[in-house]
C-alpha cells in the first residue's frame, strides 16, 4: 500500500510533503479531508492534528517537519552532507520564526482583530524576520543556487517557497497578496523555485483558488 498523506485540501502544512512526493515521483495517496468531517476524524490522529502520514504498516507519523524530512529522503531532496542538512534546517527554522512573528499570535485573537494584528506584525517583528530571510537568500539568489549550499534544491527550498506562497495566497486577512513586492529577493527566489519544472507542472494541474499564489510570477 502506498503511504497516505492526510491533510485538508488547502496547501497549508501539507503542501511540502505533497510536492516532495510529486517531485520524487514517489507513490502516495493524497487524502484531502473535508473540513466539516474533521471533528469526527480528529481522534484517529496521534496528536489530534494533521498533516499525518500513514505508513504501509499502519503506523501514523505526525508533525509536518518529521514528515517533510522523511519524504525528502525518499524523494532524494534531503542533503547527504551533514553540514548542508544543518543549513537546510537553519532555513526551515527561520521559516518557523517568520510564521511565529507574522501570523501565529493573530490566531488566538477574535476574527475581527486579526487583520490589524497582522499588519502591525508586518510593520514590526514579522517584517524584521522577512528582512532576515532576504539577507539569507540574497547570495543564494545572486548565484542562482539553493539554500542548503551545493548545486541541488533541497526540502528547505520547498519549505521557504511554500511558506512564502502560503503567506500571500489570500487566506490571511491583513497580509496583502502583493506583500513580496516589498521584498524583492524573496519574490525573485519564490518565482525561481516556482519555475522548477516539476513544481510548475504540479500547479499547472492544481493551481486554482489559493493555489494560484504558488504559480511562477503570481
Ligand atoms: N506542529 C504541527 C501542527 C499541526 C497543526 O497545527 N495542524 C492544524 C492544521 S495546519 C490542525 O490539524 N488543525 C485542526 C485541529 O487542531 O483540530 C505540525 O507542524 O504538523
Amino acid at each position: 500500500m502506498a503511504p497516505k498523506l492526510y491533510y485538508f485540501a488547502i496547501p497549508g502544512r501539507g503542501e511540502v510533503a505533497r510536492l516532495l512526493f510529486h517531485i520524487g515521483n514517489v507513490q502516495f495517496e493524497d487524502v484531502r479531508i473535508d473540513g466539516p468531517t474533521w471533528p469526527e476524524q480528529k481522534s484517529k490522529f496521534p496528536f489530534g492534528q494533521v498533516p499525518v502520514l500513514e505508513l504501509d504498516d499502519g503506523r501514523m507519523l505526525a508533525q509536518s517537519g518529521a514528515i517533510g524530512r522523511y519524504v525528502a529522503k525518499l524523494a532524494g531532496l534531503y542533503p547527504e552532507d551533514p553540514i548542508q542538512a544543518a543549513f537546510a534546517d537553519q532555513a526551515v527554522f527561520l521559516v518557523q520564526d517568520v510564521w511565529d512573528a507574522t501570523l501565529m499570535p493573530s490566531f488566538s485573537l477574535p476574527a475581527e482583530e486579526r487583520a490589524k494584528a497582522r499588519q502591525d506584525a508586518l510593520a514590526g517583528k514579522g517584517g524584521d524576520k522577512l528582512k532576515q530571510m532576504e539577507k539569507l537568500l540574497e547570495p543564494v539568489e545572486k548565484s542562482g543556487g539553493w539554500v542548503a549550499g551545493g548545486d541541488k534544491m533541497s526540502f528547505a527550498d520547498l519549505e521557504i517557497y511554500v511558506s512564502l506562497s502560503n503567506l500571500v495566497c489570500g487566506m490571511f486577512d491583513g497580509i496583502p497578496k502583493n506583500l513580496l513586492d516589498s521584498y524583492p529577493v524573496l519574490k525573485a527566489y519564490r518565482n525561481r523555485v516556482a519555475q522548477v519544472p516539476a513544481i510548475k507542472a504540479f500547479y499547472d494541474k492544481d493551481g486554482e483558488g489559493v493555489r494560484a499564489a504558488f504559480r511562477p510570477d503570481a
